[in-house]
């Protein structure tokens, strides 16, 4: 057990004053019970997380870095234009542009995001390219595609004449109204259906750990469908998608984007988490911060993913429905995520 795991046992346990090794104090209340185990661990978001998580997997498996893991784990779901939620594949919005956001963030908070984007296969490896090669943390629309084509990234077009036809259907009634946890329901079916036959949302946010502790995480959607052309969702915004401390741990965010910046919801659970809550509690503790402060936009998905430093993870939803998929030492899986409301 190293230094950090071990004060981290011994704190807690002696006096819930004690303070925690990232400086804060632990919360009257918070647990006492807290190792449970280390890396590597592969958390991300629905069904199609499980193939991502066996990519990051391997990754990790065979001595690739954790930054690695979280951005090839998620470019797999990238790569499948069947996906309606997540890159080019996905549902268009209201002028009929399929746009996409993503986002990527380091162990030591180092970030790179781009969002609007068109025509990129692989947002997720753009926005680490920005992180790595300029000196900001997020690009933008025609800047970001400008950016990427100078810096080697390869435009591709592709015509999909199912959300083209979809786009098409959806002008005669012009209804945007988020539908909850679509994508379960489309991956059974096999055919994306929902009001209009229309599937509307669900992004990969992923967060990792390896086998030392280190923390990373990424995320990448198409956002949500027929939304205002120029809308960003929350998932390329550093502290509202994603959010990683390495001292403290990770936490990353799907459904209703407009709730999770209005709450600086990923942001919210990492430090949550500092206070001394467990993931699990945490995401809870986020997620009900929505429901008290926002009921105009309730009967809204919106769930979220943690790991805390000492390898304990946690998730919780706003309604039933949101699925994780979770990758450890004892296989690939989709766990049932606590929720709030049915
Ligand atoms: C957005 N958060 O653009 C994304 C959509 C999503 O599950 O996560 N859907 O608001």
């Amino acid at each position: 057990m190293d230094e950090r795991r071990r004060f981290l046992k011994l704190g807690l346990a002696g006096s819930m004053a004690s303070l925690l090794p990232w400086g804060c104090h632990a919360a009257e209340g918070s647990e006492t019970e807290i190792i449970s185990g280390k890396g590597p661990l592969v958390l991300s978001t629905w069904r199609h997380g499980v193939p991502a998580n066996a990519r990051a997997w391997e990754v990790l498996q065979s001595n690739g870095s954790v930054l690695d893991a979280v951005e090839q784990g998620v470019s797999v779901v990238e790569s499948d234009f069947t996906n309606r939620s997540v890159g080019l594949g996905g549902w268009p919005d209201r002028n009929g542009v399929v746009t996409l956001d993503a986002c990527i963030q380091d162990h030591d908070g180092r970030a790179g995001a781009v969002a609007f984007v068109r025509h990129f296969q692989h947002p997720i490896n753009i926005a680490r390219a920005v992180m790595e090669r300029t000196p900001h943390v997020m690009l933008v629309g025609a800047g970001a595609e400008n950016w990427a084509l100078e810096n080697g990234f390869i435009r591709t077009e592709v015509d999909i004449p199912e959300t083209r036809k979809a786009w098409k259907e959806w002008l005669r009634t012009s209804d945007h109204r988020p539908e909850m946890n679509i994508e379960n329901r489309a991956m059974e079916d096999s055919v994306p259906r929902s009001r209009g036959g229309i599937q509307d949302h669900d992004t990969i946010g992923m967060i990792a750990m390896d086998a030392d502790g280190r923390l990373a995480g990424s995320c990448t959607t198409s956002g949500l469908a027929w939304k205002i052309h120029g809308r960003v969702g929350d998932s390329p915004i550093i502290g509202a998608g994603l959010f990683v401390d390495g001292d403290v741990g990770a936490a990353c965010a799907t459904g209703v984007g407009e709730l999770v910046i209005r709450t600086v919801g990923s942001h919210t659970v990492v430090e949550l988490m500092r206070q001394g809550m467990k993931p699990e509690m945490a995401c809870r503790e986020a997620v009900l911060r929505i429901l008290r402060k926002h009921p105009d936009l309730h009967e809204m998905q919106v769930g979220f993913l943690a790991i805390r430093a000492d390898g304990l993870h946690g998730a919780w939803s706003t309604y039933k429905g949101f699925e994780c998929a979770v990758h450890d030492g004892a296989g690939n899986r989709l766990e049932n995520v606590g929720h709030e409301r049915i």
